[in-house]
Parts: structure tokens; C-alpha cells; sequence
């Protein structure tokens, strides 16, 4: 079988790869020419944990290719972008649209087309089944279509890619079974076959339960700062009865699946929606709650915002991704309230994406009495001596000292 993923970001990138080692003739598509000519030198995109490991085991294959269209395929996989409207929050699937466009005219009678990515419950059926009768193609006669959605997290992708259970979402049985060997190749997870609607359904569902699972922990913090108690010790200890698994509280939720899929839900049941809502708030509360504890701080130990220095850039440890990152939340809110001048910087960042941002951790260090750690890299934690001198707020409870405030 020959399979086209459509859309080669943090997601298709590593399944075209697998797919690839896993034995199956693999053309990956997208429409970002740089990006293209990286992967054709060989290199990776982004960092990650087994990333070049298995991109090498792609290219030893001799599976894949690349290529800026779309092009005739058994299976089509499509792995692109779903933000949401940030006024009705609902989602916004021109990715998606943009992506079956360009299938419909190159694909075989009888191919599936596949869409991993995240989408509002209900999207195959508004979007992507009238575009294929828009182009006088049928459903399950000429092209069948499913939603896989991934799973994998960031920081253990190629891990999770081949352990974790997968959901198979699809129209008729038999179109499950040809995806479950599609993805066998590499899945060594459960793979189960359901609905379309369930599939989409789920997904949403298991980042909003998450979702919710932090808000609990970061509520807990804020009243636990309230009553004078140690919220990460109260955690500690609640977690030791055997059916409590409290989350971590920090300085926000970021990421493109936890802070954007519950949205989905929000923009399409706003009448219904309530905990869900409630969630999103509070996390999203969390980069204003870090600032006015940071300037509580500096009042109480007479610091200037020049002598104040953010650790981490990314969503969350280890990681390179910005998206919806909790530091730049807060960047935002101190920028709307003019209060600039503090430093940032994060080893996984080689753009600069704010003012005041350092490229080295001496010189970021270097004249800063306060130290704010946004995120729980693993320089950090092996560095800690540097620190010893300044106040550190750690809203990730990731580093121990005298000198350490936590959130
Ligand atoms: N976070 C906390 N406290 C915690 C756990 C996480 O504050 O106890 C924060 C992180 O720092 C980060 C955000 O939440 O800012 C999200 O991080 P995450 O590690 O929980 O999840 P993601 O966004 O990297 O990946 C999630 C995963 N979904 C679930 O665990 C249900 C992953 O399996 C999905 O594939 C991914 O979303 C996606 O693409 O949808």
C-alpha cells in the first residue's frame, strides 16, 4: 500500500516516518518548501527524544519521499492545524478543508482519507463529507473516509507512537481493518474501531479531562496561598490514598491539544458547557496569578523589574514548542499593563520571540535577584547552584532550597 500524509508538523512528521520503517512506501506532503528542503537534507524540524533515530531508520528504508502536492495513495493521512476562532471558539478547519481540496483530485477510486487531526465533534460530517460530494464523489463508494486522531505527547512522541492504544474512527468495518494494518505497521497499542463522531468525541474529551484535572490542582494552589498551606505537600500526601491522583499546579496550560480542544466544546454547547468552562478559566488565570505574586515579591524584597529574570519560554519542559506557552501569556499581560523590562530566556529557544530575551544562561543569570521558573527544564534542575544567591519563585516545584518561593 502507498501512503501520502498530508501535513509533516509534530504529528505527521513522525507517523510518515514510521510508517516508512514499518515497511509501507510512504510520500510525505507539505506545502512549506523550506521545511521540505530540511527533511530532504536529512535533518529534523524539531527536537525530540528519538526524533533523528528514527528519521534514520526512515531514510535507511528507502520509503519515503517528500513532496510539495499531493499525490495518487492507497491511504491518505492528513496532519495539519486546527486553531479555533478566537471570537466564538469554534473551530477553525481551513487546514483541514485546504488539505482534502488538494487529495480529492489526485485520489484513486476506492482510497481512504484519513484526518489525524484534533477536530470539533461533528467536523467530518459539516466539513470534510460536503467537500467530497461538492467534488460529485460518494462516500464509501469512491473514497471512504476515518478519523484516527493522535495521541502522542510531546517530549515521548516516538515512545507513545508505537505503545499507546489507538482510536479508529470510521464509516464501515472493513475500512477500519485496512487502517488497523496501515498503522500496525509501526502500533503496537490497542487499536479499537468505532464511529466517526465517537472518535472525534473522544479525542476532545480525554484533553478536556485533563484539562479540568490541572485546573483542580491550580485552584488548589491559589487557595492553599490564601490559607498560608503548602499546596505540593497537600498533593503529596492527598495522592498517597489510593483512588486520588491530584495533577500539578503551574504557572498556566499551554500546548496546541489541552488549552484549545475544550474550546471545541465551549464554541459548539455554550449553553451546556459549565466545569469545562470554569477549567479553561482558571488556567488561563494562572500567567496573571504568577505576576501578581512576582510583584508581591519584588515589593516585599525591594526589586526592580530590570533584577527579575523568567526561566522558560516553552509550553512545557524539554520540549521547543511555544504554542499558547504560559510565559508568553504572561509576557502579554505584563506588556498590556506597560511593564517591561524583565529578562527571559529558555535553552530550547534559538528565535527571539520577546524583548529582553538572553541567549546564554550566565549572562541571563548574571545581575538578577529574582528568578521565576516558568518551566522545569532539565538545565535548570542540574544548575541550581547557580541560583544560590537570588530569590527563586519556582512555579513549576522543580528546585529546593532556602531561597526558594513556591507557588
Ligand atoms: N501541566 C500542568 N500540570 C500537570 C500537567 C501538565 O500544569 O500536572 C501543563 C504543562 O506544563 C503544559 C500543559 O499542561 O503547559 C499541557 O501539557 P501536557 O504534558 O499535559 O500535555 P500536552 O499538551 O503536551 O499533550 C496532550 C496529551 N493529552 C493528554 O494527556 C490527555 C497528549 O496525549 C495529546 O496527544 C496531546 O495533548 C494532543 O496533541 O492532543
Amino acid at each position: 500500500m502507498k501512503i501520502n500524509v498530508v501535513g509533516l508538523g509534530y504529528i505527521g512528521l513522525p507517523t510518515a516516518l514510521s510508517l516508512a520503517a514499518g515497511g509501507w512506501q510512504v510520500v510525505g506532503t507539505d506545502k512549506n518548501e523550506a521545511l521540505l528542503e530540511k527533511l530532504k537534507a536529512g535533518e529534523v524540524t524539531f527536537e525530540e527524544k528519538g526524533l533523528p533515530e528514527l528519521f534514520a531508520a526512515a531514510t535507511n528504508s528507502r520509503n519515503l519521499t517528500f513532496s510539495t502536492v499531493c499525490v495518487p495513495a492507497d491511504v491518505y493521512i492528513v496532519a495539519v492545524p486546527t486553531p479555533y476562532l478566537k471570537d466564538s471558539k469554534r473551530i477553525d478547519p481551513r487546514y483541514v478543508s485546504a488539505a482534502v481540496q488538494d487529495v480529492l483530485p489526485v485520489c484513486p477510486k476506492g482510497a481512504i482519507l484519513a484526518v489525524e487531526s484534533t477536530i470539533a465533534p461533528g467536523t467530518m460530517d459539516s466539513c470534510v463529507r460536503p467537500l467530497i460530494e461538492s467534488a460529485g464523489l460518494d462516500c464509501g463508494a469512491d473514497i471512504h473516509i476515518a478519523h484516527v486522531p493522535e495521541r502522542i505527547i510531546p517530549g515521548n512522541m516516538v515512545y507513545e507512537l508505537t505503545h499507546n492504544s489507538r482510536t479508529i474512527g470510521v464509516d464501515e468495518p472493513q475500512t477500519g481493518e485496512t487502517l488497523k494494518k496501515v498503522y500496525g505497521a509501526f502500533c503496537k497499542g490497542y487499536m479499537v474501531v468505532t464511529s466517526i463522531k465517537t472518535a472525534e468525541m473522544t479525542k476532545v474529551v480525554e484533553n478536556t479531562y485533563r484539562d479540568i484535572n490541572i485546573a483542580f490542582a491550580n485552584e488548589l494552589a491559589r487557595l492553599c496561598y490564601r490559607g498560608g498551606m503548602d499546596v505540593n505537600e497537600i498533593i503529596r500526601v492527598a495522592n498517597m490514598h489510593p483512588r486520588v491522583n491530584i495533577l500539578s499546579p503551574g504557572p498556566g496550560v499551554g500546548g496546541h491539544c489541552i488549552s484549545v480542544d475544550p474550546w471545541f466544546l465551549v464554541g459548539d454547547y455554550p449553553d451546556v458547557v459549565n466545569l469545562i468552562l470554569q477549567a479553561r478559566r482558571i488556567n488561563d488565570g494562572m500567567p496573571a496569578f504568577v505576576l501578581e505574586r512576582v510583584s508581591e515579591l519584588m515589593q516585599q524584597n525591594g526589586i526592580n523589574v530590570s533584577q527579575v529574570g523568567f526561566y522558560g519560554l516553552t509550553y512545557k519542559e524539554n520540549v521547543d514548542d511555544v504554542r499558547e506557552s504560559p510565559t508568553l501569556q504572561l509576557y502579554d499581560c505584563m506588556k498590556r499593563h506597560l511593564a517591561t523590562g524583565a529578562r527571559f530566556y529558555d535553552p530550547m529557544v534559538k528565535d527571539t520571540l520577546v524583548e529582553n530575551q538572553y541567549f546564554g544562561f550566565d549572562a541571563f543569570l548574571d545581575g538578577l535577584k529574582l528568578v521565576v521558573v516558568m518551566v522545569s527544564h532539565d538545565e535548570i534542575k542540574a544548575n541550581v547552584t547557580k541560583l544560590q544567591n537570588k530569590l527563586i519563585f519556582d512555579t513549576r516545584n522543580c528546585v529546593s532550597g532556602a531561597n526558594v518561593i513556591k507557588l
